[in-house]
């Protein structure tokens, strides 16, 4: 009897294990076919107090892509890109600075091609997403006066 409710007990535990593995595959969906993180090319961008490095980011379009933003200064910084045409759009791992596309603005139209991501001094901030349209697009932070003190640069969509 002790064995059978044992196997019972192992069977309620593989069956929870397997909901888990499935709620987690469904959260990673970004709203695209085939749109999931793990297939997309990295690119890296450290900001500091106060620039972008590096200033200008290629990419290519109808290509999956995660913009890392790694912040190695001694305040806030984030990553903004206020109009760009972008499908399947997930973020990660993004410090809680008004993190919903189309949401906290500091400045400019939130629209719903609006990528932004902040990250707090030491950590690190994820956007993945598929750029429809080749052109370049300015990308800066939105925190008071770094714009103009240079935290600015290029994505370029080739
Ligand atoms: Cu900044």
């Amino acid at each position: 009897m002790p064995a059978v409710i044992l196997r019972r007990v192992s069977l309620v535990a593989s069956l929870v294990a397997a909901a888990l593995v499935a709620a987690c595959a469904g959260s990673d969906q970004g709203g695209g076919a085939g749109s999931s993180a793990s297939s997309a090319s990295l690119v890296t961008v450290v900001a500091t107090d106060l620039a972008f490095e590096p200033r200008e980011v290629r990419i290519a379009a109808d290509q999956r892509v995660s913009v890392r933003l790694k912040n190695k200064g001694k305040v806030l910084h984030d990553w903004t890109i206020e109009r760009i045409p972008v499908t399947g759009v997930e973020m990660r791992a993004s410090d809680n600075h008004a993190m919903e596309p189309g949401g906290g603005m500091v400045s400019g139209s939130a629209g719903p091609g609006e990528l932004h991501i902040a990250a707090e001094v030491g950590r690190t901030a994820q956007i993945t997403f598929t750029p429809k349209q080749p052109g370049e697009y300015v990308f800066y932070c939105t925190v008071a006066g770094h714009r103009q003190a240079g935290m600015q640069g290029r994505l370029v969509v080739g």
